[in-house]
């Protein structure tokens, strides 16, 4: 296993054969050259990418700090880019659903404005923007950076509100052509990660670290076993030989989920009540934890590192499978017998659980963002981020250390990713009926596992199939889901919501120009 340590910088490229390995760009390249020349009179300075990813299994833990195991793949987002001299950031997207933004910077060097109410596709861009020009100034403590203006082509093919973390790879694609442009002209990945991390909060999205680091750190033909703490570490690994070849077919429900205007019912709320557990579970063993979660509160990994402190002396767990398997079912035990509501708790129950009142359960948590809630599902959502983490280190394990015949490599993992689907649909509540759907057509046409990947309520659905069996599974869901779901439907939007990608390269800058 290649462990990514060192402080690898992010890469500049000159051909596209460098980027993709499945569909030729070429095409693609030329015209959004041909859009910037169009529109600003001359050729972009360079293109700015980074790609989407998909989540092989370690859902919705991201956030509490436990490890997932993502992959980027090939589809992506650039932005092709002039400085200008102007003080205005002009915005043009290939797609016309997207219509053309201009943002005006300030010619004193404040921060883009940002309004949380407002996630049009321009804000995304303004998020990369403004945490780069704090980088900026984190880097020139002297003075006070006023960014320069850029004259932008904008040109997506990772679907949006999908899974597939659109939203990631187009911050990193911004932060990353901000930085440029203003004069940087190498970064580590793990600086360009860590400021992707925290931007999409100035959303209102208190989005965990996991696209942000698949985006940026993906390498070809690996996966990545992304681990958050002591400290971010992406390790790449590659699929274990079987006959026939393990393929993974990536299935878009075509549900809409936009996580920003959904998020008072869904990921923040998600985001608060794991919050809350791990603070009820510290307040029931009498630790103290950090209060390091994207809210300010407690999370799931502190109470873990807490209650084997106090109750072992052990030092915190620094990712070894044997030892986190059994902190893990450990902590999965210990849910179950604390948390006595399963069915939930309302506001009272919930800050007597706590030992404070609903005005401090109000400061603390649920005033933090917007959220709705009938109760809250603190036994639910706590034990599937503990199971989901065990899984994980499951999956890993099978990855590296395979059985020595491929039927049980499949069933190993597609067992795994079975579970992970069962458990966010009844425990999280994150599936949807569409995507349970999808689940159950591909298990029943090959694949040896299936489940929503991403932030789910709709989006995108993963399944791991003998590559043999690939186009059997295809054509399954093209007839018995999509066909009668969407009647109205081409086969080539057919053909697109069937995103088959390997894994591909992380963010890079593009310098290639026009290509031949
Ligand atoms: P997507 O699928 O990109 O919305 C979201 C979060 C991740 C992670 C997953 C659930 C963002 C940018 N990403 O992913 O950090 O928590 O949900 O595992 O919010």
């Amino acid at each position: 296993m290649t462990v990514v340590t060192t402080d690898e910088n992010v890469p500049e490229v000159t051909s596209l054969d460098e980027i993709y390995s499945t569909v030729d760009q070429r095409a693609r390249y030329q015209a959004i050259t041909d859009t910037f020349v169009e529109k600003y009179g001359s050729e972009p300075e360079f293109m700015s990418r980074s790609p989407g990813r998909v989540n092989l299994i370690g859902e919705h833990i991201d956030y509490c700090f436990f490890s997932v195991l993502p992959m980027a793949i090939e589809s992506d987002i650039v932005i092709a880019v002039r400085k200008s001299n102007s003080h205005l950031l002009r915005l043009i997207n290939t797609d016309a659903e997207f219509s053309p933004s201009t943002v005006e910077l300030s010619t004193a060097g404040d921060y883009v404005e940002i309004d949380k109410t407002n996630s049009d596709w321009a804000s995304y861009f303004k998020c990369g923007h403004l945490v780069a020009h704090e980088y900026l100034n984190q880097v020139n403590p002297s003075s006070k950076i006023i960014p320069v203006g850029m004259d932008m082509v904008v040109d997506g093919t990772v679907p949006a509100a999908s899974g597939l973390s659109s939203s990631a790879a187009f911050i990193c694609a911004a932060a990353l052509a901000t930085l440029r442009v203003n004069g940087v002209s190498s970064i580590s990945k793990r600086q360009l990660t860590s400021m992707a991390i925290v931007s999409e909060r100035h959303l209102g999205v208190f989005s965990g670290g996991m696209d942000q680091s698949a985006s940026v750190y993906g390498k070809p033909d690996h996966a990545l076993y992304v681990q958050f703490m002591p400290k971010l570490k992406c390790t790449p690994f590659k699929f274990p030989s079987s006959s026939p070849p393990l393929s993974f077919v990536i299935a878009n429900s075509l549900v809409h989920s936009n996580k920003h205007d959904t998020a008072p019912t869904n990921y923040n709320l998600r985001v608060v009540e794991v919050s809350l557990a791990a603070e009820v579970l510290a307040h029931k063993f009498e630790v103290e934890i950090p209060q390091d979660s994207g809210i300010g509160t407690g999370t799931l990994r502190g109470f873990l590192e807490a209650f084997f402190k106090k109750t072992e002396g052990a030092p915190p767990w620094d990712g070894e499978v044997v030892e986190g398997t059994r902190r893990l079912k450990k902590m999965a035990q210990l849910v179950r017998e604390v948390f006595t509501k399963k069915d939930g708790y309302t506001k009272e129950e919930a800050a007597i659980e706590l030992g404070i009142s609903e005005q401090e359960l109000y400061e603390k948590f649920l005033g933090k963002t917007p959220v709705r809630f009938e109760k809250l599902q603190i036994y639910a959502r706590a034990l599937h981020v503990y199971e989901e983490a065990l899984r994980v280190l499951q999956y890993l394990t099978t990855m590296l250390h395979p059985p020595s015949d491929s039927a049980s490599i499949f069933s190993s993992l597609g067992s795994l990713m079975d579970q992970s689907h069962s458990s966010l649909d009844s425990l999280f509540n994150s599936s949807c009926p569409e995507l349970n759907t999808i689940c159950k057509i591909a298990r029943a046409n090959g694949s040896a596992g299936s489940r929503v990947t991403g932030a789910g309520f709709g989006g995108c659905s993963v399944h791991l199939v003998p590559l043999d069996k690939a186009e059997q599974l295809k054509s399954a869901l093209k007839e018995q889901y999509y066909k009668v779901q969407f009647p109205g439907l081409s086969d080539e939007q057919i053909e697109q919501a069937l995103v088959v990608s390997k894994p591909g390269i992380g963010s890079l800058v593009y310098t290639g120009g026009r290509p031949l």
